[in-house]
């Protein structure tokens, strides 16, 4: 017994149980498709590639014989589940200030938040906490006033002698400063006060210490002239013959002096007056003695002078006279 081949692609005008193309072969036959079409699932229909395929200017469609046609997408675009389509990508979750963190869990956002804030009722977002406002006082940890601000708050003190402390909370006097020329700042109840030294007063302003003009405000005890300085003043004596005593204040004679052969010094308006002894006179300017210039007169042979008394040595022809200060 010989088996006879059946032809299945004969009906159907030679396409048999095929849409498109029917092969026939021994025991057996295959479909195929036009081109543009690809052989569907049941094996013997054909689907139009360009009808699956939409790919659109996102994407490029492939398609391979015998296989579903399938978007190719570029980059930044995701492909549909069918593999048919590119779409645009998903909006990266994002929860804006104040957030640490975003995440999608089956289509619903959910926020984490960064410290000083919370998340909105519906979750989507990062609320800035108002410290100071939720806070019993107001003040948070503050101890004068609260400011709220975006993640956190701060602190300040508003009255003019505080000053924050560094535990930015508390409030801690200013230095308490009145400056040079003071001996001492005080500020109860934030009201400086002020106590100066001596040679200062206090300022217009009670908040610092001026020097004392002693000689323009007549203040001083100089005798001759005086002179303001910072804190207190100097006294000078003009006149050239005084000179300031000890006690800084008062005017004394210079020390008065006509050197040797004097017997006296005085000072007349301001001129030094020397009184000179026996065999000495008043030098030219008057301050200081000069000794007589010895001389005994044509018959000497010397002159000399002891304690101002002159001595003389006639020669032969000549004798002394009767004063001795003369050769005759
Ligand atoms: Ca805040
Ligand atoms: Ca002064």
């Amino acid at each position: 017994m010989t088996c006879r081949d059946v032809n299945e692609c004969l009906a159907n005008d030679g396409r048999g149980p095929c849409q498109h193309i029917c092969y026939n072969s021994p025991g057996s036959f295959s479909c195929y498709c036009h081109s543009g079409f690809n052989l569907a699932q049941d094996k013997s229909s054909c689907l139009r590639n360009q009808d699956q395929c939409n790919c659109g200017t996102h994407g490029r469609c492939v398609r391979n014989y015998n296989t579903r046609p399938m978007c190719i997408c570029y980059d930044g675009y995701r492909r549909s589940s069918d593999g048919l389509r590119c779409t645009d990508p998903e909006p990266p979750c994002h929860c804006g200030r104040g957030s640490t963190r975003c995440e999608e869990i089956d289509g619903v956002k959910r926020c984490t938040c960064a410290r000083g804030y919370r998340a909105s009722s519906d979750g989507t977002r990062c609320d800035d906490i108002d410290e100071c406002r939720e806070s019993e006082n107001g003040l948070a940890d503050c101890q004068e006033a609260c400011h709220n601000t975006l993640g956190s708050y701060s602190c300040d003190c508003p009255q003019r002698w505080l000053r924050l402390a560094a535990d930015l909370r508390s409030c801690e006097e200013r230095p308490c400063n009145c400056g040079s020329g003071s001996s001492s700042c005080s500020q109860p109840n934030g009201t400086k006060i002020c106590t100066c030294a001596d040679g200062y007063k206090l300022a217009l302003n009670g908040a610092s210490c001026i020097d004392v003009n002693e000689c323009q405000d007549n203040l001083h005890d100089c005798q001759g002239t005086c002179q303001n300085t910072v804190g207190s003043y100097r006294c000078s004596c003009p006149e050239r013959w005084l000179r300031l005593a000890t006690d800084q204040r008062s005017c004394e004679e210079l020390p008065c002096s006509c050197g040797q052969g004097s017997t006296a010094c005085s000072w007349l308006n301001g001129e030094k007056i020397c009184t000179c002894a026996d065999g000495y006179e008043p030098a030219p300017h008057k301050a200081s003695c000069v000794e007589f210039p010895c001389d005994c007169g044509q018959g000497s042979t010397s002159c000399s002078q002891l304690s101002g008394k002159k001595i003389c040595t006639c020669a032969e022809g000549y004798r002394l006279a009767r004063n001795g200060a003369v050769c005759l």
